[in-house]
């Protein structure tokens, strides 16, 4: 044991506790059939709540953890303080970046030795633990050699770098049992038009997401692959902007039944969506995977990646994982860091106690929305006229054909209330 948690206890689900406990979440209440804690899946972000300095653009470090620096050591130190949150917490899931877990070294050859063996101490470690692996991913982003691009690199010898990487986390995140491998594009984008060859960019980036998927198989890793949309920052215009432009982009490199989404909320909202919208979009695409369940600041307007607290929203957000059909390989990951003047122990898992209680309401209004049946009913309702055969018929024609029923029928549209302000007062009851 560490000294860092000092003595708090595990959190136990106490509807009338106190500061430190579920009042929510209540891993073993069973709801649709399953319990909550299969549901949700939630996930501890190794980089936010152990790697991360706490610094912003105008700032630098304001965390002073006794594991920072460089050393075998202290990321060992790391894995320890990381495995008694878990416990903390009875978080069934973590996901890390290999630059979270492990020294970066001088070459790399160093690294992958650093990283191979701080993958076995997470694996020693993760036998006397019930926490499991959710998801790995290479950090092809913060080091200055991805500046220009991880696999849309203009310099081939960053290409080889990130298949050398990419290849090796996949390898740890199959030894350490992960369900999904994801891959964000932070750099995998431009700055300036007038330097970047767009199309052959995009070719280099599929041609790579091929060759991961051509390893996965190889290898027998039979966790999905997810791709994490998010239109821009750190780059100016990244290409997996959304969903609807990734699916566009696994369709033209024949990837769209091998990839799936790993979607976030705050990246939705910086490409102008919903949440809901992009959740409901993978879904009716057939490439729902995963979540990064983190919010921005609606007024920063920029990637603030901060805990879920708003209770309608996340209800929102379930209702559409429910209807996709929940989670298979994907849960609920918390890519969220605490405030930067959040400095102590006790921060890092009210953070995610609050989190993991706001979700998992959240959720059980979802839940209740579609036990009640109501909202789809009336949606069901919204479209019954397409039921008739004459409707069914329609699409199977043409033009000419839907043309002469108009005036044969006499076919005159009337306009129906959407009905908007009393569905929203349905969610209402609920939330
Ligand atoms: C960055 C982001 C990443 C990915 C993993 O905005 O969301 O943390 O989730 O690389
Ligand atoms: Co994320």
């Amino acid at each position: 044991m560490t000294d860092f948690f000092q003595d708090l206890k595990p959190l136990q689900f106490d509807p009338n506790g106190g500061d430190l406990c579920f009042r929510h979440y209540n891993p073993d209440e069973m709801l649709m059939g399953k319990r909550m804690e299969d549901h949700l899946r939630f996930a501890v972000a190794y980089w936010h709540s152990f790697a991360w300095p706490g610094g912003d653009p105008f700032g630098g470090q304001t965390f002073e953890r006794p594991w920072f620096g460089e050393t075998m050591e202290l990321a060992r130190l790391k894995a320890d303080v990381a495995f008694e949150m878990f416990e903390i917490l009875n978080v069934p899931f973590f996901c890390w970046h290999d630059a979270d877990i492990r020294p970066e070294g001088s070459t790399f050859a160093e690294g992958r030795r650093n990283f191979e063996e701080i993958v076995e101490y997470i694996q020693s470690k993760m036998e006397s633990s019930e926490t499991r692996l959710l998801w790995g991913t290479a950090n092809m982003f913060s080091h200055r050699r991805f500046m220009a691009g991880a696999a849309t690199n203009p310099d081939p010898d960053v290409f080889a770098w990130c298949a050398a990487t990419v290849k090796l986390c996949i390898d740890a995140t199959h030894k350490l049992g992960g369900q999904n491998y994801v891959l964000w594009g932070g750099r995998e984008g431009y700055e300036t038009l007038l330097n970047t060859d767009l199309k052959r960019e995009r070719q280099q980036a599929g041609r790579f997401l091929q060759m991961v998927v051509e390893y996965k198989h190889k290898i027998g890793f039979d966790g999905a692959i997810l791709v994490e949309p998010k239109p821009q920052e750190p780059s100016k215009h990244q290409y997996d902007y959304d969903v609807a432009t990734v699916y566009g982009f696994l369709k033209e490199f024949g990837l769209e039944d091998e990839v799936k989404m790993n979607i976030e909320q705050g990246h939705a909202i910086l490409a102008g969506h919903s949440f809901e919208h992009e959740l409901a979009l993978a879904s009716s695409l057939g490439i729902f995977g995963s979540i990064d369940m983190n919010r921005n600041d609606y007024q920063s307007g920029w990637d603030t990646d901060q805990f879920p607290n708003n209770v309608p929203e996340v209800a929102l957000a379930y209702y559409e994982v429910l209807k996709a059909g929940g989670f298979s390989t994907g849960g609920t990951n918390f890519d969220a860091k605490l405030r930067r003047q959040s400095l102590d122990p006790v921060d890092l898992i009210a953070g995610h106690a609050g989190a993991m209680d706001i979700c998992a309401r959240g959720f059980k209004a979802a839940v209740q929305m579609l036990e009640d049946g109501t909202l789809e009913s009336m949606r069901a309702d919204r479209y019954s006229g397409w039921n008739s055969p004459e409707a069914q018929q329609m699409l199977g024609g043409d033009l000419v054909s839907a043309a002469e029923r108009v005036e044969a029928e006499g076919i005159d549209p009337v306009p129906r209330s959407g009905r908007q302000e009393i569905l929203e007062n349905i969610v209402n009851r609920f939330v």
